[in-house]
Order: C-alpha cells, then structure tokens, then sequence
C-alpha cells in the first residue's frame, strides 16, 4: 500500500471505534452529542422556566435531547456540584447562566476540558474563554431604560433607590450600571446608592422600610429582578407608599405583573426568556454540528405599563410550560 491509501485507512480505522463508543471524532470522552443539559440559576423560577420551555421546544424540533438540572437557590455553592454532576453525564453540550461571574469559571472550565461545549444563557462568566457563545439581553440597556421610565415617573425630580441582588451577577450588576449611568443625564434626580436584597424578596421590603425612615422623600426605586420587585412592592404596601413611591423593576414573573395590574408597580423591563433559550440552543446546535457560531447574541426586552401590557402579554413569564 501506498503512504496515503495507509494513512487514509488508518484515519478510517480511528473514526470507526471512535463512532462505535459513541464518542465524537476529536474527544476521548465518549460525549454524547445529542444529549445537551440545561443548568439555570435557580429552580421553580418563572424566569428560568420560560427560558427552559423555549429551549426544550427548540431541542425538540432539532432532534435533540435536553435535560434541566437546577439549583434550588441562586448561588454558587448550590450550582457547582450540578455542573460536576452533568459532566459525569458527559452531554454534548452544556447550556448555563452562571450564578457568579468568577465563582463558576473552575466547574465550567472543567466542563469545557471534557469537551463539552459551553453555551452561556442569561448571566456570563468575567473569563470570555469558556463558553462558546453568551445569550442574553442587553442588560447594561435595560437598566438605561430602566432610568428612563423611572425619570418620567418621577417628573425628573428626587432621589431614587437601586435595589440590586446579589454582587457577582453579571446581568443584574449591568442593570444597575446602566440605571447609574442614565442618572446622570437627569441633574434633578440624584442617587441613593445601591443596596442588596440577596435575591430574597424579604430583604428588598426591609431596604424599602429602611429606606423610607430615613429618607421620607424617597421619589423612586428600580428594583433590578424578580425577587426585588416583589420584595420592594411589599415594602412599600406596608409602609402605605404604592403609587406615591414610583416603582420599575426588571422582569415579568405573574406576581409581577399582577402587581403592575393593580398600580403597585409603575413598569417592568419584560426580556425575553423563551427566545434565550432557544436561541442558546441554536447555538449549542451549532457548535455540535461544527457550524459557525456566534460569541454574542442579544435580544428583546420591552418597558410594560399598565396602559400597554395586554398588547404585549407574550412578554409575560410562564410558571409551567
Ligand atoms: O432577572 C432574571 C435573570 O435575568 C437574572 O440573571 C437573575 O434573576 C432573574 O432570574 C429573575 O429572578
């Protein structure tokens, strides 16, 4: 035989046991590539819940298998031995919202060495080497809105309260820094700083309480997710402040637009989980499939008050599929 024909044999030979341990042609680890998993930031979380239904539907309709795995808080402690846990499983491909944006790089690193293609959906990792890809909204402009829909709330005037979750949550953290930044284009509002509730909705009704003894002028908060809004709209009932206390918050669980409904909440900055997660499986497609990918893809988010939210109910979040 000639150099080529044995070394075309061989590269034959090679692929053929590769194929025959279900394992993909470049990886040991006998990945299967059609199995993808799903780690979200936390269970039962009407956020995460529609970006799972968006993603199961798409894996359905592309022929792929996916599995959900959460954790039952946000929290980096909680998420970790879930990533270790789906890397035993050796899936194709991994699709996450990292809890911290520096606490999860060592599990997902790990993920990404097994061969698994690292899919970020919602939060991001500070290290943009991991993942293959990072689906999100444009958080940083949400919070910009954010400002924007509180300043004409307020009538320009006042100051204003960030309630944020927890540090180390790249999308919240780029909510409040936009919300920051667009303050400064309103010289008549002036800022109460940034405080944080841990993602439970009791500590965000605390800070309203606090808040409100020690500044009885308060004008307006921005609350930067779901467990803040909620939480701040509490505070504010207690105190006998809905309305007079203008409230925006991020997202759109039921509770949430129950609240906007009854005049508790002034607006919401809606995303759009379903399309997150299905756009993330397309890219986790994609890179299993040895097609090109993209780094960065952002999508839609949208102010509701209660004038327009029934024209705009798809923007509402889902408790079950
Ligand atoms: O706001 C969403 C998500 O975008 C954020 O990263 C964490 O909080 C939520 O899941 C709402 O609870």
């Amino acid at each position: 035989m000639r150099t080529g024909t044995v070394l075309a044999a061989v590269v034959m030979t090679v692929a053929a046991v590769l194929a025959g341990c279900g394992g993909q042609i470049g990886d040991s680890g006998g990945l299967d590539a059609k199995k993808i998993v799903l780690i979200p930031g936390k269970a039962d979380e009407p956020f995460y819940l529609s970006l799972q239904c968006g993603a199961q539907d798409r894996a359905k309709e592309l022929g792929y298998q996916l599995n959900t795995q959460a954790p039952t808080q946000f929290d980096a402690a909680a998420q970790t031995p879930i990533v270790t846990g789906a890397i035993a499983g050796k899936p194709g491909a991994l699709l996450i919202a990292p809890t911290h944006a520096t606490a999860m790089a060592s599990p997902m690193k790990q993920a990404r060495d097994a061969g698994i293609k690292v899919i970020e959906v919602d939060t991001a990792l500070d290290d943009t080497s991991i993942a293959l890809s990072s689906v999100s909204s444009d958080n940083r402009k949400g919070g910009q809105l954010a400002a924007q829909t509180l300043a004409k709330l307020v009538g320009g005037k006042g100051p204003v309260l960030v309630i944020n979750t927890k540090a180390g949550t790249s999308t919240t953290d780029a909510r409040a820094q936009g919300f920051t930044d667009e303050l400064k284009n309103h010289p008549g509002m002036s800022s109460l700083g940034v405080q944080y509730n841990n993602n439970e909705a009791a500590q965000a009704a605390s800070i309203v309480t606090a808040t409100l003894a020690a500044h009885p002028d308060l004008a307006g908060i921005f609350a930067t997710n779901l467990s803040s809004t909620e939480g701040a709209a509490t505070g504010l009932r207690n105190a006998g402040k809905l309305g007079a206390v203008k409230l925006v918050g991020f997202d759109a669980s039921p509770k949430q637009v129950e609240d906007l409904r009854a005049g508790t909440v002034q607006a919401l900055i809606a995303q759009d989980p379903a399309t997150i997660g299905a756009d993330g499986v397309d890219q986790a497609v994609a890179a299993l499939e040895g097609k090109p990918v993209e780094r960065t893809v952002k999508t839609d988010m949208i102010a509701l008050t209660q004038a327009d939210m029934d024209a705009n109910s798809k923007y509402f979040y889902k408790s079950r599929c």
